[in-house]
């Protein structure tokens, strides 16, 4: 366990890529998220992104997601690799000009699943030495290589969760495409939450975030909350914050009131 805390940023890939659009990166508000990033308190932290239109689609055509089942998919899989290469390249040269001192890791070189425990292996050394320097550890969802199944994706909060059985992590900020957390009051009408303990989120009516005709291979806001189940015993507080409404990441990051869910222990 590496004793000092951090924090991580999970770059929702909804937030930074079209996500109908095959490879269709948004660049002004990539370039928004890291001026937001550079502009708040310095802070121990490792950056995730997720894939967006340089990941979804193609794992969706190939069905990667459910391993080995034909020659074909292998293209699938060196499409995805190529892309999210790409888009991880473009998100660590912005940090950089920024002097975030940003490094990538390649999720996908360092992660395995195990045949028999199911389990996520990850070697996390490296990181652990990267932010001892001061670096910004920078990974994503990706490719994951598997014993059983040859392959599958990691999304990026699973590998969030998988993160913090290695680090202390004392918060991680998902900044997604919406507000945060929404339910149905009395009339029926939907109001966001501002801060709920982990042990109620499952006693709140939650209202149904819209389908999209996005492409998500690794499911979006189900899963999202499945995985914020998970940090309740290691995670003091996980924030939900839009992305997509200049100023909002910021304020969370510097701890200012903003429009944003807190999820925390008492
Ligand atoms: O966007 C998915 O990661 P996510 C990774 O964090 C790929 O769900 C390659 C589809």
């Amino acid at each position: 366990m590496n004793s000092k805390k951090i924090e991580i940023i999970k770059i929702g890939g909804s937030v930074i890529t079209d996500k109908r659009n095959y490879k269709t990166l948004l660049t002004k508000n990539l370039a928004r998220i890291i001026e937001e990033i550079s502009l708040s308190f310095d802070k121990s932290r490792i950056i995730i992104h997720g894939a967006g239109s340089f990941g979804h689609i193609v794992a969706k055509k190939y069905d990667i997601i459910n391993g080995f089942k034909k020659t074909e998919q292998i293209k699938g899989i060196i499409k995805i690799r190529e892309d999210m290469t790409e888009l991880t390249k473009n998100i660590v040269r912005l940090l950089n000009e920024k002097n975030l001192k940003a490094i990538s890791f390649q999720t996908s070189a360092i992660t395995f699943e195990n045949q028999e425990t199911r389990r996520i292996e990850i070697f996390v050394e490296p990181i652990k030495k990267a932010l001892e320097m001061d670096l910004i550890p920078v990974l994503s969802g990706d490719i994951i290589f598997s014993e059983n199944r040859s392959f599958s994706i990691i999304s990026g909060d699973q590998l969030i969760e998988v993160l913090t059985h290695f680090f202390e992590v004392e918060r991680v900020v998902f900044c997604s495409d919406i507000d945060g957390l929404l339910v149905y009051n009395e009339k029926n009408e939907q109001l966001l939450i501002e801060e709920i303990e982990y042990n109620k989120i499952d006693t709140i009516n939650i209202a149904k975030i819209k389908e999209t005709e996005k492409i998500d291979v690794t499911g979006e806001m189900n899963n999202k909350f499945n995985i914020i189940r998970k940090l309740s015993d290691k995670v003091n507080e996980v924030v939900l914050v839009n992305g997509l409404i200049e100023g909002r990441l910021r304020s969370v990051l510097n701890n200012e009131k903003t429009i944003c869910t807190k999820i925390i222990n008492k």
